[in-house]
């Protein structure tokens, strides 16, 4: 079999998705998602310059030898743009091959270690009281584990919140829009949200939260300790981990589940995380982590140090990296929990899904391959616009993490 053509399709249906289609001899094309939220354009372009000239001509079976080539035989290696390219060429081949054997990507995998894939759903509200009535409507979905981020009193727009009555999307048109941060007040609010939401709902719901990246490791120390007393699924991103030591002194003083890595692309982000075990779950997805081949190592090298995956399923990855990611989540034993942000309904006109949500579950069906159909006459209905995220600052003007 040979790799005939490529092409990326950029489109924006609600928001921009870039996916790349690669097409063989054989009349079998796959698909990977190459989306990298408010960077679209330097992926499709470093795809479209660089990749996949050379990807022409490929045998599509030989995947472990096409990732290293773009990995290994690429001096400039790793980040976020370059990685993810490679990872949407990697989703892509393991569609083809699996398509190629006429089954789902799973058996590729291992075969199925479960029927179902639990998942997590987003709970947002503007404030306290709305906040608990959007943990009541999920509880009624039947869901059994929710993320909850709230509206801080005395802080305007925040990480995690949306604007009027639409989903939360963080991303907006043109220029990056400007959100305001303050640790102290989001310190003191936090454990008092819980505090609440156990005492309302109980203690079986699975708890989970976003810190985004925003505390210090001695802050985030001091919130992992003040939440224990409600036992949360897990604490998610407390500090920027590129300081990966950092997550020592939150370890030291916690025994609250640490969730990390939706920013990481390479094992090599993740190395004193794993084998200190300072985490609990890995997050970085398959899009952006280099695909399934790069995944599947990171995952079973996690396994030995008793950490699970739970990765990122944000709105901004495509349906073909949530079908992809289900596959996996299905097939390895360490699974955690999935991400999942139901995407629009205008989404699913363009990206026809396999899967489905049920009671606290998505199912994926047997379809051959990763199991998406993407409608390329319906991706030029809705073509790019710029959109950034927003950038953070602290309630005196100083630049931040967002
Ligand atoms: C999450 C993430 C997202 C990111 C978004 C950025 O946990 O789902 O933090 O909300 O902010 O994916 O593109
Ligand atoms: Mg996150």
């Amino acid at each position: 079999m040979k790799i005939t053509d490529a092409k990326v399709i950029v489109c924006c249906p609600g928001r921009n998705f870039v996916t790349l289609k690669i097409t063989t001899d054989a009349g079998i094309s796959g698909l990977g998602d190459a989306t990298l939220n408010g960077r679209e354009k330097a992926v499709a372009t470093y795809l479209e310059a660089y990749c996949i000239p050379a990807l022409i001509g490929k045998d599509p079976r030989n995947i472990e030898d096409i990732w290293h080539y773009f990995y290994k035989g690429v001096y400039w290696k790793r980040g976020a743009v370059t990685m993810s390219a490679l990872s949407a060429i990697d989703m892509a081949l393991w569609d083809i091959k699996a398509k190629a054997l006429n089954t789902p990507l799973y058996n590729l995998l291992g075969g199925k270690s479960r029927e179902r894939v639990l998942v997590y759903a987003h709970v947002t509200g503007k404030d306290l009281e709305q906040t608990l009535e959007d943990v009541s409507k999920k509880v009624e979905a039947g869901y059994l584990a929710v993320r909850v981020q709230s509206g801080i009193p005395g802080l305007g727009q925040i990480y995690g919140v949306p604007k009027g009555d639409k989903p939360y999307e963080p991303a907006q048109k043109g220029l990056p829009q400007e959100e305001t941060w303050d640790t102290a007040k989001y310190l003191n609010f936090v454990p008092k949200m819980f505090a609440k939401i156990r005492a309302v709902f109980g203690d079986d719901l699975h708890l989970l939260h976003d810190v985004h990246h925003r505390c210090t490791p001695i802050e985030a120390a001091r919130l992992a300790k003040e939440l224990e007393p409600f036992h949360l699924f897990w604490l998610e991103d407390p500090v920027t981990a590129e300081l990966q030591e950092g997550l020592r002194l939150v370890r030291q003083h916690s025994t609250t589940p640490i969730a990390i890595g939706e920013v990481f692309n390479s094992v090599y982000d993740y190395t004193t995380l794993i084998t200190e075990q300072l985490i609990d779950f890995i997050r970085m997805p398959l899009s952006h982590g280099g695909g399934i081949t790069h995944l599947q190592k990171v995952a079973a090298y996690a396994a030995f140090y008793h950490i699970q995956t739970g990765f990122h399923g944000a709105t901004d990855l495509s349906p073909v990296n949530l079908a992809a990611s289900l596959h996996f989540d299905l097939a390895i034993n360490n699974f955690g929990i999935q991400e999942y942000m139901p995407h629009q309904e205008i989404v699913h006109a363009v990206f026809t899904p396999n899967y489905h949500y049920e009671n606290g579950f998505l199912y994926v069906d047997d379809t051959p391959g990763i199991g998406v159909t993407f409608n390329e006459e319906k991706a030029k209905q809705y073509p790019y616009q710029t959109a950034c995220l927003p950038v953070n600052r602290k309630t005196d003007g100083t630049m931040f993490y967002w």
